[in-house]
C-alpha cells in the first residue's frame, strides 16, 4: 500500500517538480528521508536565499517549483522574498513542515501555530490538511492552484508524522490528472479589441513582465510594427518584454503617476500587455491619463484588471490573447518610429583620493554589452542604475532580464543561481549592488557547492545610492544609514568558496570578465563605481 510519502513523490515526479529547494529541520526530514535519486535537492543556508534561488528557478522554467522550508521560523525567513515572487506571479509551491499533530495543540518547540495564516497575503492558497491521508490531494492541488492563471505561490504546512501513514490506492488517480485553462476572449470581444486599435491614430504599447512570462514577446514585436507605435517597458520592470534595440523600442516608463501621463503625452490610445496598470513606486501625482487618450489592458491576472483605477480590461492568456488579436490587425501606413540614438561613452572618472581605480556604472555596462554572449540572461539588483542598465545593454532574447517584481531586496544573487540552474545553455550574469548583495549573501555558497556558474559582478559604490535619490526627493536629507562602507565582496566571496577578482579599471574588468566567461563555475567580481541618479 502506498503511504503519504510515496504518493507524494509519485505526484511530484509526474508534475515535473524534481527540483527541490530548501533548507531541512526536524519536521522536514521525514518528508526528506530516502530521497529519490531522480530528484534534486539544492540547499540554501537562509530561507531566503532558498526562496529567492527557486523564484529564478520558476521564472527562467515557466514550471511550478518546489520549496521545502522549516516550520515558522523558516517560513519567516522567506517572507521577504515571497514579495517578489508574488508580484512575479512565480508558480512556487512552498512546503513546511509542522510539529507532529499531537504536539501542535500545547505548542512545542517548532509548532506552526497558525500556519495557515503565516504566509498571508503572499500567497494565492494556503493549507494544512485536516488529516494525513489528505496529504497527496492537498499537493495536487498546490500544484494546479499555483500553475492556473495568474500563476503565484501556494503554501502547504505538513505535520511531520504524516508521512509514514498509508493512503488508498485512489492517491495515483493524482498523479494522471491534466489541468488546463483556455484562457481566451469572446471572438467577439476580440474584434471589439481590434476595432478600437485599428481605428487609433496615435497608439503606444506599454509592457510588461507577463508578456516575457507567456513568451509573447515576438507577437509584441509584431503588434507594434502593425500598428506602427512606439513601445515602452512598463515601470518597475522585472523583466524584459522586447528586444532594446528595436526601432520601436522606447526604455522603461517612470514609475510615478504625473511621470507617465507627461511620457504618453498626445497618444490616444494605450494599449497595456502583460502588466498591472500601473506599478507606481515614487509618489509625484497627477493625472492617470495624457488628456484625451483611452487606456486597454490585456492581462492574466483578473485581479490586476479589477484593482487598475482607469481604462477597459480584458483577461487571458497573453500568448493566446495576441496571437488570435494580430491577425484581426491591419497594418497601418503610418511612419515607423525612429530608433532611440546610440548612449555616448562616458568618461573615466579621475581616480578616487586614495588613488585607487573605479568606474562609471555606464562604462560597466558598455564593456558587459560588448563582451557578453548575445544570449546572456541578467539578474539584476543595483538600485541606482536600472536606466543606465536599460539604455546601454542589448537584450534579444526572451528571458534575458529579472529584477526583484517587489523591489525586496535579497533576490539578485539566489534568483541568478536558480535562473542558471534552468537555463544551463545561456550565461547569466548577475548585477548587483553593494547594498543588495547583503541581504542573501550565502547564495554564494550554494553556486559554488553546485558548482553553477554564474559570473556575480558586484558594483561597490559604497552607498545605497536609490536612497541617497529618494532623500532628496523626499525632502528626508540627512538621514542615517545610507553609507555601506568596509565590505570586501572578494574576501566575502571566497569564505563561501567562490573564486573572486577585482577589477576597478575598463582594462581590468575586461581581462576579468573575459577570464570569468571562459571557466564553467561561480566568478565574483568586484568593481569600485561611482554613484549615479537611478
Ligand atoms: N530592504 C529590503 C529587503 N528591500 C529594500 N528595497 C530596501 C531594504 C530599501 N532599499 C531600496 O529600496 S534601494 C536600497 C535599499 C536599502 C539600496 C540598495 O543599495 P545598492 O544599490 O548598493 O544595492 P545602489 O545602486 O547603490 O542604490
Amino acid at each position: 500500500m502506498a503511504t503519504v510519502h510515496s504518493a507524494t513523490y509519485d505526484l511530484l515526479r509526474s508534475q515535473g517538480l524534481t527540483t527541490v529547494f530548501g533548507n531541512p529541520g526536524s519536521n522536514e526530514l521525514p518528508f526528506l528521508r530516502n530521497f529519490p535519486e531522480d530528484f534534486n535537492y539544492v540547499l540554501g543556508l537562509h530561507e531566503g536565499v532558498v526562496l529567492g534561488m527557486a523564484d529564478g528557478f520558476a521564472l527562467a522554467s515557466g514550471k511550478a517549483t518546489l520549496v521545502n522550508l522549516h516550520a515558522a521560523a523558516g517560513t519567516g525567513n522567506a517572507m521577504g522574498a515571497l514579495t517578489n515572487a508574488w508580484y512575479s506571479h512565480s508558480p512556487l509551491v512552498l512546503t513546511a513542515g509542522q510539529q507532529a499533530r499531537a504536539m501542535v495543540g500545547v505548542e512545542s518547540m517548532l509548532t506552526n501555530v497558525d500556519a495557515v495564516q503565516l504566509p498571508r497575503p503572499l500567497v494565492k492558497w494556503s493549507y494544512e490538511p485536516a488529516c494525513a491521508e489528505d496529504v497527496p490531494r492537498a499537493l495536487s492541488q498546490a500544484i494546479h492552484t499555483a500553475n492556473l492563471p495568474a500563476r503565484g505561490p501556494v503554501y502547504l504546512s505538513i505535520p511531520h508524522d504524516d508521512w509514514a501513514r498509508e493512503v488508498s490506492d485512489d492517491s495515483a488517480l493524482l498523479v494522471e490528472r491534466e489541468v488546463c485553462s483556455n484562457g481566451l476572449p469572446s471572438a467577439q470581444q476580440l474584434a471589439r479589441l481590434a476595432g478600437r486599435l485599428n481605428g487609433a491614430k496615435n497608439p503606444v504599447l506599454v509592457l510588461g513582465p507577463d508578456v516575457d512570462a507567456y513568451q509573447a514577446n515576438a507577437l509584441a514585436v509584431t503588434l507594434a510594427e502593425r500598428l506602427c507605435m512606439p513601445a515602452w517597458v512598463a515601470p518597475s520592470a522585472s523583466r524584459c518584454p522586447f528586444p532594446t534595440r528595436h526601432p520601436s523600442f522606447r526604455g522603461v516608463l517612470p514609475a510615478a503617476i504625473a511621470g507617465i501621463s507627461a511620457q504618453l503625452e498626445g497618444h490616444d490610445l494605450i494599449l497595456v500587455v502583460g502588466a498591472p496598470v500601473f506599478r507606481y513606486h515614487q509618489y509625484a501625482p497627477g493625472t492617470y491619463l495624457p488628456a484625451g487618450a483611452q487606456l486597454i489592458h490585456l492581462t492574466c491576472d483578473a485581479q490586476e484588471a479589477a484593482r487598475a483605477p482607469m481604462g477597459d480590461a480584458w483577461i487571458g492568456d497573453i500568448h493566446a490573447m495576441l496571437e488570435s488579436l494580430l491577425p484581426l490587425v491591419d497594418q497601418q501606413q503610418r511612419p515607423q518610429p525612429k530608433a532611440l540614438p546610440s548612449p555616448q561613452p562616458v568618461s573615466q572618472p579621475e581616480p578616487q583620493a586614495s588613488g585607487a581605480d573605479w568606474m562609471a556604472p555606464q562604462t560597466l555596462f558598455d564593456l558587459i554589452n560588448a563582451l557578453a554572449p548575445e544570449d546572456a540572461i541578467y539578474v539584476k539588483e543595483s538600485t541606482s542604475t536600472v536606466s543606465a542598465f536599460w539604455q546601454r545593454v542589448e537584450m534579444r532574447h526572451p528571458g534575458s532580464y529579472y529584477f526583484p517584481a517587489a523591489g525586496g531586496l535579497g533576490f539578485g544573487l539566489p534568483a541568478a543561481v536558480g535562473v542558471q540552474l534552468a537555463q544551463p545553455g545561456r550565461r547569466v550574469i548577475g548585477i548587483i549592488g553593494d547594498g543588495s548583495a547583503n541581504y542573501a549573501i550565502s547564495a554564494l555558497w550554494s553556486a559554488a557547492q553546485y558548482r553553477v556558474p554564474v559570473i556575480f559582478i558586484i558594483l561597490k559604490n559604497g552607498t545605497y545610492a536609490a536612497l541617497r535619490w529618494f532623500s532628496r526627493l523626499l525632502a528626508a536629507e540627512n538621514s542615517p544609514g545610507l553609507d555601506v562602507p568596509g565590505l570586501d565582496f572578494c574576501a566575502l566571496a571566497r569564505g563561501y568558496g567562490v573564486r573572486a577578482l577585482e577589477a576597478s579599471s575598463p582594462e581590468a574588468f575586461t581581462t576579468a570578465f573575459s577570464q570569468a566567461l571562459g571557466m564553467q563555475e561561480p566568478v565574483l567580481i568586484e568593481v569600485a563605481t561611482t554613484t549615479i541618479e537611478p
